[in-house]
């Protein structure tokens, strides 16, 4: 494969070259991950950017309905939108790729839309950088905005936190006064909470939802990052389209104040440092994993627990023979 008209294409903003590219950083093969190197190398110097929004959400809370409603609603104001998903393998079938391409039906249509569907997984560090890369992709390619989606189970929420500018995390509406079980780590990473499915019979408590989640908010200690009165909640409708204009309106004031006061960058910059030391420990991590090292750790293995050997000499002694 040619890189060099690939990331021509892909500058001149074609999807057709853009989803080829992506196929090509998700690949494993050795000579896929060179050339997705090389292409990346091209790409670096565009100096494109796009606005990087996550988005989290339990199943069933709209996510994709949101995305499909909020997407028309940017290429509506004339901006380009890429869609990508960042999936944990264990967390769900390989149906709802389908369910998905139903659900942003309109969206797929649109001319300024790409959506790429999650890749089978792997594990969430591989998840992590194929992600990353698609978005470095979609941002050389044009791209305004880039949403990245993830189902709310844990690990994800934090790989896609680190990977977005904001970080939105949709919840439903919910009777009685309980907090829906949101961990308090994922509350913290939220930049706007949205409770979607203010609508119809949903509407009052929606609201009342948002009114708790609102107080929550106020309880948690102030982060460095924000301006005054953010985090917040807020109702939408995915469904009915109500909302979405008010939650752009916040989701860009927030951004200017944060790229006014050096903390957009600041927060790539510690973003970049995050990814570079987990990329270490895995590289690191994979070393251990050859048949030779494995050999030669079973051997130590044998030693430590025979006392021949204290635990921390055997690890000297494995990770000298690692190079
Ligand atoms: N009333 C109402 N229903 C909604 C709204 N948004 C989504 N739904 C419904 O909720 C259900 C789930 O919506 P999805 O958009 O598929 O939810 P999801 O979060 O993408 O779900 P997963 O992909 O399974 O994680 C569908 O039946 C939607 O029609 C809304 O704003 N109001
Ligand atoms: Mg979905």
């Amino acid at each position: 494969m040619q890189t060099d008209s690939l990331s021509d294409r892909i500058l001149k903003g074609e999807r057709r070259a853009l989803a080829r590219a992506i196929t090509l950083v998700e690949s494993n093969r050795a000579d896929h991950r060179a050339q997705a190197s090389e292409l990346l190398a091209q790409l670096a110097g565009s100096g494109r950017q796009a606005l990087r929004i996550g988005l989290s959400g339990t199943p069933g809370v709209g996510k994709s309905t949101f995305i499909e409603s909020f997407g028309m609603m940017l290429t509506g104001q004339g901006l380009r939108v890429a869609v990508l998903a960042v999936d944990p393998s264990s967390a769900r079938s390989g149906g709802s790729i389908l369910g998905d391409k139903t659900r942003m039906e309109r969206l797929s249509r649109e001319k300024n839309a790409f959506i790429r569907p999650s890749p089978s997984q792997s594990h969430l560090g591989g998840v992590a950088r194929r992600t990353r890369e698609a978005i470095a992709l979609c941002e050389a390619a044009g791209y305004d905005v880039v949403l990245i989606e993830t189902v709310g189970v844990g690990q994800s929420e934090t790989v896609v936190s680190e990977l977005s500018d904001l970080f939105l995390l949709l919840l439903a509406p919910a009777g009685g006064d309980e907090l829906q079980g949101v961990k308090r780590g994922i509350m913290e990473m939220a930049d706007i909470i949205l409770i979607n499915k203010a609508d119809g019979d949903l509407k009052a408590t929606a609201t009342r939802t948002c009114a708790d989640y609102a107080g929550a908010l106020r309880l948690l200690r102030k982060r460095p990052q924000d301006p005054e009165g953010f985090p917040k909640a807020m109702t939408v409708s995915a469904v009915e389209e109500q909302g979405l204009e008010q939650a752009w309106d916040e989701m860009q004031s927030l951004t200017r104040w944060r790229r006014d006061n050096g903390i957009w960058e600041a927060n790539r910059a510690a973003q970049a440092r995050y990814w570079f030391d987990q990329e270490v420990r895995h590289a690191l991590l994979a070393r251990l994993d050859t048949p030779q090292a494995k050999a030669e750790m079973e051997r130590l293995n044998a030693e430590v627990s025979a006392g021949r050997l204290n635990p921390a000499s055997a690890a000297e002694e494995l990770l000298g023979t690692l190079s």
